[in-house]
């Protein structure tokens, strides 16, 4: 069953744990011996930032980028490695402070879409034709800062920008409705997918659905899953768990609430998901806490809960759950679904 799914993370998934309060936990580890660790733990795939493939890439000129990003594909290639995407990296420059695509500063905005171009001459280079967008500052601290219609006007004009770039790129939005920005502007999937419905080619353009974000905007991560997937929308995953409305936890897949994450496997099992190639996308953090030589388990772990609970979905007593839906006893439905998550 595992040969069935396909797993991914980014190299920010091995992190040295500082936090807003505190200093790194544990020593950084090189980019090269992060790929070493994805085979062991049972991953394929590379998710990107483009400047964890082309570190400082801003001070280089495009045809260098791209020199660099077929070294880091042949690196790929000798650990039998595929990079599932790459994401703009478009919140930490000085210029993007209040935002890159929807800041008022022309100049950021222009930076923004010319580091985006790069980011797709990077995916080009590493063979992937999806593009992650998690929209980070893009939204406000107070109401009044920006304007919200000309916001999504420029979301949308930054979008048709890199469809336009590359015809065979598809895009991926990450909804998140806060952190670090107190309101976000595209907090959902239904926002999102409403974006790409403005853009020139709609159908290039998807969701990337974390579930961490989902909970965040007190929504539930499988009816946003089911939403996505009656569009033909979900693109990619970022599975991991969050404990209630806090800062963005990342925490183990499956680690606060079991049976939500259950559903989440249910309806992508249900609907196949992976098999037209998508990954399941891992955006977990270890503990603060976690030593040095034991900061990935949350990685093998949170893998591990997504087998076993797709080995759960498939045994649920399906007949037993369709007559209990006919007969309206959901009190009865609870139970079932409870005893089997118990192992009853
Ligand atoms: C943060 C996001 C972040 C993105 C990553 C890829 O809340 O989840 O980790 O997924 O930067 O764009
Ligand atoms: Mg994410």
């Amino acid at each position: 069953m595992a040969g069935e799914y396909r797993f991914s993370f980014g190299p920010w998934n091995v992190h040295e744990g500082a936090d807003p309060f505190g200093p790194t936990v544990r020593r950084s580890i090189t980019f090269a011996r992060k790929l070493k660790l994805y085979k062991k733990l049972g991953f394929d795939g590379v998710q990107f930032h483009d400047d964890d493939a082309v570190p400082d890439m801003n001070g280089l000129s495009p045809k260098d980028i791209t020199k660099k990003a077929k070294e880091v594909r042949q690196m790929l290639v000798d650990e039998d490695l595929t990079a599932e995407f790459v994401a703009p990296r478009l919140w930490e420059d000085e210029r993007t402070i209040d935002g890159a695509y929807t800041s008022n500063d022309k100049k950021a905005r222009e930076y923004a879409k010319d580091r985006s171009r790069r980011a797709i001459d990077i995916a080009v280079a590493l063979e992937t034709k999806l593009i992650v967008l998690w929209l980070a500052r893009e939204g406000t601290y107070i109401r009044e800062a920006k304007d919200s219609k000309v916001a999504v006007d420029r979301l949308v004009a930054a979008i048709d920008d890199m469809l336009d770039y590359n015809p065979d790129i598809k895009i991926a939005i990450e909804p998140k409705p806060n952190e670090p920005m107190d309101q976000a502007y595209i907090p959902t999937t239904g926002h999102a997918l409403a974006l790409a419905s403005l853009t020139h080619n709609p159908k290039r353009v998807g969701v990337n659905i974390e579930t961490a974000h989902t909970i965040l905007a007190g929504l539930d991560p499988s009816d946003e899953m089911g939403f996505a997937l009656a569009c033909d929308k979900l693109y990619t995953v970022h599975l991991n768990d969050q404990n209630g409305l806090k800062f963005d936890e990342d925490k183990s897949f499956g680690s606060v609430d079991l049976r939500r994450a259950f559903n989440q496997v249910r309806i992508l099992d249900k609907y196949n998901y992976g098999k037209k190639g998508e990954f399941v996308g891992l955006d977990v953090k270890a503990m603060r806490t976690q030593k040095q030589d034991a900061a990935t388990k949350h990685l093998s772990n949170s893998r591990t809960i997504f087998l076993r609970l797709v080995e759960l979905a498939r045994s649920l007593d399906e007949r037993k759950v369709n007559e209990l839906i006919a007969a309206r006893d959901y009190e009865e439905l609870d139970l079932l679904i409870v005893n089997h998550l118990m192992g009853k």
